[in-house]
C-alpha cells in the first residue's frame, strides 16, 4: 500500500513531498519534508563514511609495489560503499533526509592510532550552500595518506524513484617510502532512491565509478536485483593496467561481489577480496575552540538543537531552531552583499580546472574531462592535531 511506512498523521504530508519532488529538479535539499524522513544529521558529517575502517585506509600505505596499493586503494574504497548508502536504513530504518548545511559549516574528527596504524583526522567544510557542496580532507600523516574531495549532487525524478547523480571527485595522495608519491582520481557512482511509494526510501547504485592511479584504470561498475548477478547491491570492478603510467603489472584484475558483504577474485587471482561483516569505528568529534568546545559553525553545534528536536520528536522546536537558523543565515548573506564582503572559506580554495583530475582523467571513459576543485590550506585545527 502507498505510504504504508508513513506514520498515518503525515500520510498528506508525505505525497505533497513526493509530487514536489516530482515536479522539480536539481537540488531537492530545501524541499521541505514530513518529519518521518528527517535525520538529525548534516551533510558535512557524511565524508566521515570514508574512514570507518581507518586499518583499511591505512593498509594502503603498507603495499609494497603500485599493484599492492592499487588493490588496497580498491579494497579500501569498496569497503566504504556499506557505510555511505546502508547506514541510515540500519540505523534508522529507512533512508532519511540530512539537514541541509549552511555555508561555512564545519566538522572535525578523527579515528584514534591503534597497532600503529597511526591516527586519521577529518576536517569538513561547507564551501557552497546553493547548490550544496561539500569539501573534506582525511589525512593520515603518519602513513603519509591524503584524500581531498568535495561533492554536490544533481536529483532527477524517474519512474517513481529519484536518481541523484553524484558530482565531485576526490584524489588520494600516497607518498611513497622511497620518496615520491602516487595519485590516484577517485569519481562516485549515480544513486536511485527507491522505495518512495512506500515511504521506506533505500539507495540502490547504478552506472559506474572510477578509481585512476597507480598505473592503473579501475572502473566499478554497480548493478542492483535482476542484473548480472541478481542480488541487490552488487558489483564489478576491473583493475587494467595502463603502460607507461608508473605501474609494471601486465595482468588485468578482476573481483565481483556485493559491496555492503563480500566480494572475491575472479580474474588475476583467487580467493576473497573485501569483507564488511566486522565493526565499524565510528568518527570521533573534536571541536575546533582553543578550549576544545565546539564554535558556533560546528555542526553538531549549529544544528543542536534541530537535532535534539528530531531525535525526541518535538518537532515544533526542530522546526522553531530550523527556521531560526535559516532566517540567520539569510541576512548574513544580505549583510554580506551591503558591505560587499562575501564569506570568507576558512579551509579551502576554489580552483577552476583542477589539473590533477585532468592528468589523471586522460585516456579513460571520465566525464568530464575536467571539473572544479577545492584546495586545502593545510591549516587544522590544533585541537586535531595534538595527540597523533
Ligand atoms: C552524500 C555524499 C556521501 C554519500 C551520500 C549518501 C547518501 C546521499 C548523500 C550522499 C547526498 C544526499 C542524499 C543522500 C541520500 C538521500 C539524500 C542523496 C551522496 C537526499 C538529499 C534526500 C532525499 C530524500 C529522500 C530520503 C526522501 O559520500
Amino acid at each position: 500500500q502507498p505510504g504504508d511506512a508513513v506514520p498515518v498523521a503525515q500520510r498528506g504530508s508525505w505525497s505533497s513531498f513526493l509530487k514536489s519532488i516530482a515536479s522539480m529538479s536539481g537540488d531537492l535539499s530545501s524541499l521541505t519534508a514530513p518529519p518521518f524522513i528527517l535525520s538529525p544529521i548534516s551533510l558535512t558529517e557524511y565524508p566521515a563514511y570514508w574512514c570507518e575502517r581507518p586499518e583499511l585506509f591505512a593498509a594502503i600505505a603498507d603495499g609494497k609495489t603500485s599493484e599492492e596499493r592499487a588493490l588496497a586503494v580498491l579494497k579500501w574504497f569498496i569497503s566504504t560503499l556499506k557505510g555511505q548508502y546502508t547506514t541510515r536504513n540500519e540505523s534508522a530504518g529507512s533512508e532519511k533526509k540530512p539537514l541541509n548545511p549552511a555555508l561555512g559549516e564545519l566538522f572535525y574528527g578523527y579515528w584514534p592510532d591503534q597497532d600503529g596504524r597511526g591516527k586519521t583526522t577529518l576536517l569538513t567544510e561547507q564551501v557552497s550552500h546553493h547548490p550544496p557542496i561539500t569539501a573534506y580532507v582525511i589525512e593520515n600523516e603518519k602513513k603519509g595518506l591524503k584524500l581531498v574531495g568535495h561533492n554536490a549532487q544533481k536529483t532527477s525524478f524517474s519512474t517513481g524513484s529519484i536518481i541523484v547523480k553524484q558530482i565531485g571527485h576526490a584524489v588520494l595522495t600516497v607518498k611513497l617510502p622511497a620518496g615520491g608519491e602516487e595519485q590516484y582520481l577517485l569519481t562516485l557512482p549515480r544513486l536511485r532512491i527507491d522505495g518512495l511509494w512506500y515511504g521506506a526510501p533505500y539507495i540502490e547504485l547504478s552506472e559506474q565509478s572510477y578509481i585512476v592511479g597507480g598505473g592503473f584504470v579501475g572502473v566499478i561498475e554497480y548493478k542492483g536485483k535482476g542484473y548480472f548477478s541478481g542480488k541487490s547491491h552488487s558489483f564489478k570492478a576491473t583493475l587494467t593496467p595502463q603502460p607507461g603510467r608508473g605501474g609494471s603489472a601486465t595482468k588485468e584484475i578482476v573481483v565481483e561481489g556485493t559491496w555492503h558483504q563480500n566480494s572475491k577474485f575472479t580474474t588475476g587471482g583467487h580467493g576473497s577480496f573485501h569483507d564488511v561483516s566486522g565493526p565499524k569505528e565510528v568518527v570521533t568529534a573534536v571541536g575546533a575552540e582553543a578550549s576544545g568546545e565546539m564554535g558556533p559553525m560546528e555542526t553538531r553545534k549549529l544544528w543542536e538543537l534541530v537535532a535534539k528536536g528530531i531525535r525526541e520528536g518535538d518537532f515544533e522546536l526542530a522546526s522553531r531552531e530550523k527556521t531560526r537558523i535559516e532566517n540567520e543565515m539569510r541576512q548574513r548573506r544580505k549583510d554580506e552583499t551591503a558591505s560587499g564582503v562575501p564569506w570568507a572559506l576558512k579551509h579551502f580554495v576554489p580552483i577552476a580546472n583542477d589539473p590533477v583530475y585532468e592528468e589523471l582523467a586522460k585516456h579513460t571513459k571520465i566525464a568530464p574531462s575536467t571539473e572544479d576543485a577545492y584546495v586545502f590550506q593545510e591549516n587544522w585545527p590544533q585541537t586535531l592535531r595534538e595527540k597523533k
